[in-house]
């Protein structure tokens, strides 16, 4: 076991911390002062009720319970569910049943059911490369109650085990999910892709660096935790790769019972971090070899003690370093024999610490014990954290511990926003923020929409839907950011597709006179992202590299962006849909969907991101532009200082793989899991 070092900090990452610290102004939280709209603001759809800034707004119902969602490309939310008697139904390839997958459209708030005919009990998933959503896994058919049956009965719904399902999203109701169990054979060419090497059942899905996809573990029948004889030790591809079967991995069987969902991140190097147990690898999947990091400290992170996780924001301030932050979980170290926990997990406390991977600096601070909490990206860089509870953990069993059928109890009502690169002790803020009326426990979910506001719904810890306590909940919640309400920028002249490197592209800032409103302005990118179990399935974020020229004369600003990094390119930000904002002092945008990479699958082109023009400043008096350099220390012109620190990483042209194999040694020596 390796021992657990102090953090040093490293001189480097005291002068990125120093670096970032004009920024850390305009990220403050609930900033009382009035924000000056630079152009007119977007219009904002209003609910009857009307949005209040930090507050929750109850909207609706969208008929199923939430336990899986994602946002696409089309604005269309897409939710699944397991199989069970929710109160609406479909009439589908199986005949007339209650639905478990529904199309939600947040402009109308309404919903259209549709007919997935599989059990979709815990399944995982993400986006393509190409824009298609994949999902995979799940569990056997169901009957009344949740009692596994091999007929499908009650609610006509076939295997989920092996299954997958497609969808290509839509904005005019057409679309459905393709499905199928026809197998794919390799070495044939015959086939559907349509059904995996084996049973999944809370798989994890990374997307990797060409667009496509890796499935990992699961288990074959379910249960509280995984258990050696049942467990799917191995990893497949998706689309198959090479031979198309399965590939045993050591790591997963190490780490039973608590193993599933195991959390992984593709890293810069090509790597995959995986986080399972207490422990830490990075596994090159090509070639099955890995790397141990240091076990994790204080609590299991992953399912079902379910830590909020998430790959902080990458940026130019922190050189687009890969850091992956673990908050809450349970430091239960007795899990049972698969079916329950054997005795009341429920009286349990759910662990209150928060750890980071990466050579930075620390903080010990959490609010409060939370498990099942769920990390949200916000536009200006923050995350929002919600849902949850104080006691227990994820999953539900007969077992009459306490209320109901949950294995967690005191739900956690009030949300709370994290700033990663606030100083330690100082990361967590309340300000303003008001609680939730309602309790959003296992199998909830949380997504964020392009107005910024957060849609969530789910909440069902329970075998079949009931409106005993705790209820299966169908209704939906938003949440609003501070500056919900408030003139916002406008992101316009976007370009639809961005790539890995190659020629900057300019957006218009309007009417802006103000330095300090120029220099806050960034380009931010937010993946799509498939969520389930407080997983975000290829989720992560980017802020683009940009300077800008404010022109006094005209009144004009303009920010010049580049291109995705080209080095190391999509390893770094993986192909397919996502949401581009414009933010300026902390406000963003509407967001755009954007296609990164050429929108298909396969190794991605990658070139040099050509240099951005200086930041300057065209001033009234006369037509002289005045030339920023870096000691503006402006997050502008540190952003040009670190474009020009990455050049000087390959003068002579490296390839990136070796680049990034020497950044993944560095990392791996200064590494360690710190709180
Ligand atoms: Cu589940």
């Amino acid at each position: 076991m390796a021992r657990l070092s102090r953090l040093t900090i490293a001189p480097t990452a005291l002068l990125s911390l120093l670096a970032h610290l004009p920024l850390l102004a305009t990220l403050t939280l609930a900033d009382p002062r009035p924000r000056q709209p630079s152009r007119p603001a977007d219009l904002l759809r209003r609910w009857p009720n009307g949005a209040v800034n930090l507050g929750f707004e109850e909207i609706g119902d969208m008929g199923i319970s939430a336990q899986m969602m994602f946002l696409s490309q089309t604005n269309k939310v897409y939710v699944l569910d397991k199989t069970e008697n929710n109160p609406i139904n479909v009439t589908g390839k199986y005949g007339t049943h209650p639905a478990w997958a529904v199309e939600y459209d947040t402009d109308a708030n309404t919903y259209r059911p549709m007919d997935v005919y599989s059990n979709t009990f815990c399944a995982g998933g993400a986006v393509m490369g190409n824009g298609t959503w994949v999902v995979f896994g799940g569990n056997q058919p169901v009957t009344t109650g949740g009692v596994a049956t091999s007929t499908g009965a009650a609610y006509d719904d076939t295997d989920g085990g092996t299954a997958i399902r497609m969808l290509n999203p839509c904005s005019d109701q057409s679309c459905e999910w393709i499905q199928g169990e026809t197998s794919y054979n390799a070495s044939a060419g015959t086939g559907g892709w349509l059904k995996m090497t084996g049973r999944r059942w809370y798989p994890m899905v990374e997307v990797l660096e060409d667009g496509s996809l890796i499935v990992i573990g699961g288990d074959m029948w379910g249960g509280y935790v995984n258990m050696a004889s049942q467990d799917n030790p191995t990893y497949e591809y998706f689309p198959p790769k090479g031979d198309g079967l399965a590939i045993n991995l050591q790591f997963l069987t190490d780490c039973l019972p608590t193993n599933l969902y195991a959390l992984t991140w593709l890293m810069p190097s090509g790597r995959l971090l995986m986080q399972a147990n207490l422990k830490t690898i990075l596994l090159n999947h090509t070639d099955t070899t890995t790397i141990n990091l240091p076990d994790m400290p204080f609590a299991t992170r992953v399912y079902p003690a379910s830590a909020a996780t998430a790959m902080l924001p990458l940026t130019p301030d922190n050189n687009y370093e890969a850091t992956l932050l673990f908050c809450g979980g349970s430091n239960v170290t007795q899990w049972g024999q698969g079916g329950s926990p054997g005795y009341n997990i429920t009286a349990v406390p759910a662990d209150n610490t928060c750890v980071r991977i990466s050579p930075e600096s620390n903080n010990p601070q959490y609010l409060e014990g939370r498990s099942m909490g769920q990390f949200v990206y916000l536009p200006d860089g923050t995350l929002w954290i919600g849902g949850g509870v104080g006691m227990g953990t994820a999953g539900y069993g007969n077992d009459n511990y306490s209320i109901g059928q949950s294995y967690g109890q005191a739900p956690l009502y009030m949300p709370a926003i994290y700033n990663y690169s606030a100083p330690a002790g100082q990361r967590w803020n309340r300000t303003g923020l008001v609680a939730s009326k309602n309790e959003r426990m296992y199998h909830s979910t949380s997504v964020l929409l392009p107005d910024s506001s957060i849609l969530i719904s789910g909440s069902n810890p329970n075998a079949d839907f009931t409106n005993d306590q705790w209820r299966s909940r169908t209704d939906i919640e938003r949440w609003y950011p501070w500056y919900y309400n408030n003139p916002r920028p406008t992101l316009s002249n976007a370009p639809n597709k961005l790539t890995y490197g190659g020629a900057p592209f300019d957006i218009p800032l309007g009417s802006i006179t103000s330095e300090g409103t120029v220099q806050s302005a960034k380009i931010v990118l937010i993946r799509g992202s498939f969520h389930t179990h407080v997983v975000g399935f290829g989720y992560r974020m980017i802020q683009l590299q940009s300077t800008y020229t404010l022109d006094l004369n005209s009144g004009n600003a303009t920010l010049h962006v580049s291109q995705l990094p080209g080095v190391p390119g999509p390893t770094l930000f993986q192909p397919g849909p996502a949401m581009m904002f414009l933010v300026v002092e902390g406000v963003p945008s509407i967001a755009q969907w954007v296609m990164v990479g050429n929108g298909q699958l396969g190794i991605q082109t990658t070139e040099a991101n050509q240099p951005l023009p200086s930041s300057k400043i065209k001033s009234i008096q006369n037509t002289t532009a005045t030339v920023l350099s870096g000691a503006g220390a402006s997050a502008v012109s540190s952003s040009q200082s670190k474009s020009a620190a990455n050049h000087s990483m390959t003068p002579d042209r490296l390839p990136a793989i070796l680049v990034m194999m020497g950044f993944l040694m560095v990392t791996l020596v200064s590494a360690s899991i710190l709180v």
